[in-house]
């Protein structure tokens, strides 16, 4: 009998699935569903409630609810065995909350297969909408519990990242502060993936470790709740959080609902959700510490994995728990290919070949030459106005300025990585600009390790589903270790490997030390240094 499993993800736009089967090590059935086109009634725009307020970012959660079961409906439409799946795991986009009565546990243990699933759930939030992870409502609750754990430094070292607007805790402290009524109501905080792994499982779900960590409320180290951050947040907080667990670990079969409407197996196993970035680690193969992922999009995403925790002093990289056991790091950049094609557009480029063959026009180190593009402000670093820094660089000069955006760019990826004191053994590439070799290559002697391109469109989905097999096999006896299980769902473009050239990369050692003076020397110039 053909093993299978499915993996959902529910982002901000979409929700998806993604089956797999262990056996042919296959993936054999993918789906999306756009909430704003499959699901018009809930009037979200990109997934998001329109709000007066820019800052403000809420989405429906019973929207989540009706995806989830219009997403079955496909399924068994589309003839997935749904009989044959053993087990279910998921991910939801990082830090959303969701607000339950105290008469949640009771209807999601008699969820009516007669009824819409989204109809069963009358009466069971507390709030009707969920902050979700593009909120930025929260400086003034941020500031308040940062203070409180004794500053950046320590609130990252407990909790693995400094206080950020939209995670969950600052954004649970705003609602216990602006409605104490409704807060009072609520017995329950989910977050998207325990929400939706509870209507699966039919009971409150655990929250697992990854997923946990973005809300500044979880002990990073111990992987238990941390007093402190729970007493700093909001008042009788500690009864209202679910347990913590291993993603992936067993909740129990999954509820008769979806049994009896869909044809799911009876026997399926509903397993702890993640969140959909450390599901997307695990779906693009990052199993060992020191295997680094970047994502080149709009903005560029560096995934690292550590063995030991180890935390950002200066506070702007994550740390969150892996599905793979060990640890994870997100460092998002703003400024990626939005800085890149800015560059590309200013020196009126055609194309991106052309742009590669003028960075081939200068010597690696650009003679010295650095720019800073912070044509948005920046995430890291910390920089809230936007600019763009030259230092020993001729604005005139078109390759040596295109040679510059590329290198700024990764020698801040290797600068504001360093905190984490793995050496990168290998690097994966995403994203849209992952097929730029001249932009490889920079990356590559710049970080001195070989670059291999990757090409999964739903990674997150994918690991939840790989996610769900390490679970079954688990819970059956059966101790998979993860390289073992991801082997050939994860395989490299054939052909894409980039090695560094020694020589580069002993240049590029030496200009980090400029680059970070010129970094410094420009956020002194626009007072983002931290006192
Ligand atoms: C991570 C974050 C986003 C969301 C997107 O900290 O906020 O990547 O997880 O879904």
């Amino acid at each position: 009998m053909a093993k299978l499993f499915l993996g959902l993800d529910s982002s901000t736009q979409s929700l998806s699935a993604v089956v797999i089967d262990l056996d042919t090590r296959k993936v054999v059935y993918e789906k999306s569903l756009n909430f704003d086109q499959a699901l018009p009634q809930f009037k979200t725009c990109h997934g998001v409630l329109p709000n007066r307020n820019p800052l403000v970012k809420h989405s429906p959660p019973r929207l989540w609810a009706a995806a989830l079961d219009r997403l079955f409906a496909e399924m068994k439409k589309d003839r997935v065995a749904l009989d044959k799946i053993l087990a279910i795991s998921g991910s939801g986009q990082q830090h959303g909350s969701v607000y339950l009565t105290a008469a949640a546990p009771e209807a999601l243990a008699a969820l009516d297969p007669q009824k819409p699933l989204a109809d069963n759930l009358d009466g069971v939030f507390a709030r009707k909408t969920s902050p979700i992870w593009m909120d930025s409502s929260t400086a003034k609750e941020c500031s308040e519990i940062r203070k409180k754990l004794g500053g950046v430094k320590f609130t990252a070292s407990r909790t693995g990242s400094d206080t950020f607007e939209r995670f969950t805790g600052p954004q649970i402290r705003k609602f216990a502060k602006t409605e104490p009524r409704a807060y009072a109501r609520t017995a329950q905080v989910a977050l998207v993936s325990s929400f939706l792994a509870s209507l699966l499982a039919g009971k409150i779900a655990p929250i697992d470790f990854g997923d946990g960590a973005g809300m500044n409320l979880m002990d990073i180290r111990r992987k238990i709740w941390n007093h402190d951050a729970v007493k700093a947040t909001a008042p009788g907080l500690t009864s209202r959080l679910p347990a913590l667990a291993d993603s992936g670990s067993a909740i129990g079969p999954v509820s008769p609902y979806f049994v009896q409407k869909y044809g799911l197996n009876p026997d399926a196993l509903a397993t702890v959700w993640t969140g959909d970035n450390p599901a997307s680690v695990i779906g693009l193969g990052l199993i060992h510490p020191g295997q680094v992922a970047i994502s080149l999009g709009t903005s560029d995403t560096f995934f690292g994995t550590m063995d030991k925790c180890q935390t950002d002093a200066s506070g702007e990289g994550h740390v969150f728990g892996s599905p793979a056991g060990g640890y994870l790091t997100l460092i998002c950049f703003k400024n990626g290919s939005l800085a890149r094609e800015k560059i590309r557009e200013h020196y009126k480029i055609s194309d991106w070949k052309k742009f590669g063959a003028l960075v081939a026009q200068t010597p690696p180190g650009n003679n010295g030459g650095i720019l800073l593009p912070w044509f948005e402000p920046e995430i890291v670093p910390r920089v809230n106005q936007p600019g763009i820094h030259r230092f020993d660089l001729d604005e005139n000069d078109v390759a040596a300025n295109c040679r510059a955006i590329f290198e700024a760019q990764m020698l801040s990826m290797r600068l504001h990585s360093q905190w984490m004191q793995v050496a990168p053994e290998e690097i994966f590439v995403t994203g849209g600009a992952s097929n730029d070799r001249a932009l490889l290559q920079v990356l590559a002697d710049v970080m001195n390790c070989r670059v291999l391109r990757i090409e999964i469109s739903k990674s997150a989905a994918l690991g939840a589903a790989l996610q769900a097999a390490h679970g079954w096999l688990a819970a059956n006896g059966k101790h998979t270790k993860w390289d073992k299980l991801v082997a050939g769902f994860t395989a490299p473009v054939r052909g894409s490997e980039v090695l560094p050239a020694k020589q580069s990369a002993k240049i590029y050692d030496k200009l980090l030390d400029k680059y970070a003076a010129c970094e410094y020397e420009a956020m002194e110039a626009v007072k983002a240094v931290p006192a």
